[in-house]
């Protein structure tokens, strides 16, 4: 079939990632319309990875086509990385050059969960914006942060696990050149990575699709919260049948990790079994964390950070 008529969904991924990754894929081609292209994004971790052609051969099983590009990371300049965000969470910006006769591609986070096609997320009409995006859940005491960076309206903070990249507008306006420089020129001022340099860089000028196509946890968590962004109609809609859930956020957020409690996590492992990484354990898994599981909630999360710490401190003094 002609690419041009393709459904392009990227992916990028450190090798420590790999299997989450693996896991928001399978998720997304056991919906995927026939005709999906997957693009794997790497900073040359997944050179010569052992692992990889597992991937395309589950990739391929499903009927889709998997195509790796791994990018130079000396390449990418001075970027705002720290502990938590890695080069790797800038190469989606590279896509326009990366697919060159690509009309427009679908960005997608390793921390997530697809529940159905994406095709209908992949056609949205973007008029003439650039970009498609589902605007992030700020809660009120993050809000400051985002005034300081010059963004004056919270609800038109864009989230960055679910993108839809108009790749010719994007070569046209040369975009990727604009967001490197402002990655660059602000980085200390920058806290999260290709988000916060994605919102600097557009402002207002992208497309707000409904939360469904990215379901944060914190619809969840904070649902009015979640009401004051999205109204609470859409919000309803999108706990009701989420097409994306999107585990954003640091440690337990995550459904791999043993003290998550998303109600999709059971779903999450169920599709995990069905990667080349069936059989994994969760994260920290061990005589603390299931002891934990007997704590209310709140006490559990308090003493697992205090635990957390200590242990860190400890491995520093060793
Ligand atoms: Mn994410």
């Amino acid at each position: 079939m002609p690419t041009s008529d393709a459904v392009h969904v990227a992916f990028a991924s450190s090798a420590e990632f790999l299997p989450y990754c693996s896991v928001a894929m399978r998720s997304c081609l056991d919906h995927a319309p026939a005709n999906t292209v997957v693009h794997l994004l790497h900073d040359g971790a997944l050179t010569d990875h052992p692992r990889v052609e597992e991937v395309r051969a589950m990739v391929t099983a499903a009927g889709a086509e998997l195509q790796v590009h791994g990018i130079d990371r000396d390449g990418l300049g001075r970027l705002p990385v720290n502990e938590q965000y890695r080069p790797v969470v800038f190469l989606y910006y590279l896509l326009p050059e990366l697919l060159p006769d690509v009309e427009r591609a679908l960005y997608l986070d390793s921390d997530l969960l697809v529940e159905e096609s994406v095709a209908p997320l992949f056609d949205t009409d973007l008029g003439d914006s650039p970009l498609g995006a589902i605007a992030n859940v700020v809660r009120p005491e993050d809000r400051p942060r985002l005034a300081s960076l010059g963004i004056p309206d919270h609800r038109r903070y864009l989230n960055s696990g679910v993108l839809l990249l108009d790749l010719d507008k994007w070569r046209r306006g040369d975009i990727t050149s604009k967001l490197f420089e402002v990655a660059t020129r602000r980085a200390d001022e920058i806290d999260f990575a290709d988000q916060d340099t994605l919102n600097l860089t557009l402002g207002d000028s992208w497309v707000a699709m409904h939360p469904r196509w990215n379901a944060q946890y914190t619809l969840w968590t904070d649902p009015d919260i979640a009401a004051d962004i999205y109204g609470a109609e859409q919000v309803t809609e999108a706990l009701a049948s989420p097409a994306i859930v999107h585990f954003e956020g640091p440690g337990v957020s995550k459904p791999w990790h043993a003290l998550n409690t998303h109600p999709r996590r059971s779903e999450w492992w169920a599709t995990m079994a069905r990667t080349p990484w069936a059989g994994t354990r969760p994260e920290d898994h061990g005589l603390v964390t299931s002891a934990l599981r007997y704590l209310p909630e709140r006490t559990r999360l308090r003493v697992y950070w205090q635990f957390a710490q200590w242990r860190k401190r400890r491995s520093r003094v060793r």
